[in-house]
């Protein structure tokens, strides 16, 4: 019985690069610190909530004489969904930690950030880091969702860290985890705990990012693979020539995964979310849209096509997106409520209709039993609403076909209408990581380090210039603080990091707009086939288009 599969052999292998700036040593480096800065938005109240870690500078480094390191033990811990990458951060700030002083530590708090209230950890060897260097996954120490809010939990987190003498904790997340990261750096700044928190860009969902932040690490990797079955789809459909094939992707609210995807293979219909909410779009309006196009096809002898649906997309659509909130404080309040927990599930239905607002109730009573019971779920832990359980592609196909047969009645569309829906999400979360993703995340887990040796915290790790070759990538801090805004969640106004959503007016979405009618018509299919690892460089070191488009905006711009 094989215990490796040839590839995981050789990935074991690999070295991944740093920027040529974080080579010179952990010890060898000193600190450049910017100007103060400010949250993105509600600045008041962020300040008042963070009074011990708003402002900070957002800091860089120079070469600088090497000076011994003191011991310094670290906690670190994977938040959220899975995303590829995850075990090289580790690797990375593994390395970073043992090459500053070799009698430092590193502590894996299991399941997510339960781990550190609960106690649950390992100690993380160089035997156990090497089993997982280059591979995707989370299994090196497990994640979760859990939300970092109480004194109790801060507590407990507190008197774990104590017995393990732990002075530096690693949160790897997304924006949600990344919020704990902040609240959980201010508390410990809060009791002069002399514990720092620092945070690492996570999310295969492209969301988390601004001018400091160019990527989340899995991007990459989860929209190239992706990219590849749908490509391999779009071959199938243009070989048998009889399905239209109805794609969610993942990407919770933004449409950046689909954006991507959709410039990599160039399907017939892209469904963007922000576009939706911009252009007011009904749902009935999206199904014209849609209903349009196949007709047009159909037309020319092509019923076949592809289409992608963000996963998001209910959420953005005005008319959901209004019963949505109004759902959302519905949900909180029924959440201890015993009589609606013991309802049936009809029952639950019309009791959410009697509390929601007289238009919103009329948007839900128009929804299909099965959509209404994947909106009415529990929320996750962060309050969001939990769309990878709804099922909008199917939605759209049912409505989709009533429109169509409509037309046919009036004569408008002769066509064959034959359906197949997929969703698109945790293929990609787990894959072995790109060479860009091995990189980058072994890179940001190294310099999480550096920033927790300058005694930093309330911080993300952040490493730009991400489109030219790794020795020529920048490392740097970025307060947490200065992402944030004010959100309604779970019905309170709280701070959280804000979402990046995809611009309307940015270069990767004008790319969609220029071909999209080409690309609705006519068959300009693109094959990316699977992520290379080993070979030539034009084919194992591309990156995003996303980040290849908005690094040259951002260069031309500069001009
Ligand atoms: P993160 O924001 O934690 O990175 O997770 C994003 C995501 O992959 C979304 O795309 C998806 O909607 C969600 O996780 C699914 O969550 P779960 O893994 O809990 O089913």
């Amino acid at each position: 019985m094989k215990e490796l599969s040839p590839l995981q052999i050789e990935r074991l292998k690999y070295q991944p690069k740093l920027p040529s700036q974080l080579r010179h040593g952990v010890n060898g480096l000193n600190l450049k610190l910017g100007a103060a800065t400010e949250s993105v938005r509600d600045q008041e109240q962020i300040k008042k909530l963070f009074p011990n870690t708003y402002g900070k500078p957002v800091v860089s480094y120079e070469t600088g004489a090497e000076v011994k390191a003191e011991k310094k033990n670290v906690g670190v811990i994977l938040s959220g969904g899975q995303a590829p990458g995850g075990h090289n951060v580790i690797a990375g700030l593994f390395d970073a930690l043992k090459q500053s002083n070799p009698e430092n530590k590193l502590y894996g708090f299991l399941g997510g950030p339960s781990g550190i209230i609960d106690g649950k950890y390992i100690e993380l060897t160089s035997e156990i880091i090497d089993r997982y260097r280059n591979t995707g996954g989370f299994d090196i120490i497990g994640s979760g969702r859990t939300k970092l809010e109480t004194e109790e939990q801060f507590q407990k987190a507190w008197e774990n860290c104590k017995k393990l003498d732990i002075t530096g904790i690693v949160i790897i997340g997304g924006d949600d985890s990344n919020t704990n990261a902040a609240l959980l750096a201010e508390w410990f700044a809060s009791k002069h705990a002399g514990i720092q928190v620092i945070g690492c860009p996570k999310t295969i969902d492209g969301d988390l990012k601004n001018d400091q932040i160019e990527i989340s690490f899995g991007f990459d990797t989860a929209t190239k693979t992706y990219a590849e079955m749908i490509g391999n789809i779009l071959r199938d459909a243009n070989s048998a020539k009889k399905y239209w094939h109805f794609i969610k992707l993942m990407g919770r609210s933004a449409t950046h995964v689909g954006l991507e995807v959709a410039l990599q293979t160039q399907p017939n219909i892209t469904l963007i979310s922000e576009e939706v909410e911009h252009c007011e779009m009904s749902l009935s309006q999206i199904i014209d849209y849609i209903a349009d196009i196949v007709v047009k096809r159909a037309e020319m002898g092509k019923n076949f096509g592809i289409a992608l649906v963000p996963e998001g997309l209910i959420e953005f659509i005005p008319e959901f997106k209004k019963m949505i909130a109004n759902l959302n404080d519905v949900m909180a309040k029924v959440e201890n409520d015993e009589k609606y927990q013991n309802a049936p599930l009809r029952e639950r239905f019309s009791i959410i209709e009697g509390m929601l607002e007289a238009d919103n109730a009329k948007v839900y009573a128009s929804l299909p039993e099965l959509i209404k019971a994947q909106l009415s779920m529990d929320r996750d832990p962060h309050g969001n609403v939990q769309v990878s359980k709804i099922e909008t592609e199917k939605l759209i196909i049912e409505m989709l076909k009533t429109k169509l047969a409509q037309l046919k009645k009036e004569g408008k569309y002769n066509g064959k209408f034959s359906d197949q829906c997929h969703f698109f999400g945790y293929e990609g979360r787990c894959a072995f990581p790109s060479n860009f993703d091995a990189d980058y995340c072994y890179s940001l887990g190294f310099n999480a380090f550096v920033l927790l040796k300058f005694g930093l915290t309330g911080y993300i790790s952040s490493v730009k210039n991400l489109s030219e070759g790794a020795d020529k990538w920048v490392a740097g801090g970025v307060p947490l603080t200065m992402m944030m805004n004010m959100e309604k969640r779970h019905g309170e106004y709280k701070p959280v990091i804000q979402k990046a959503l995809v611009r309307l007016d940015g270069p990767v979405y004008k790319v969609l707009m220029e071909n999209r009618e080409k690309w609705a018509l006519e068959d300009k299919y693109l094959f990316p086939g699977s992520i290379q690892y080993f070979g030539p460089s034009s084919v194992c070191d591309i990156t995003t288009e996303t980040l290849r488009l908005e690094s040259q905006a951002k260069l031309v711009g500069a001009k």
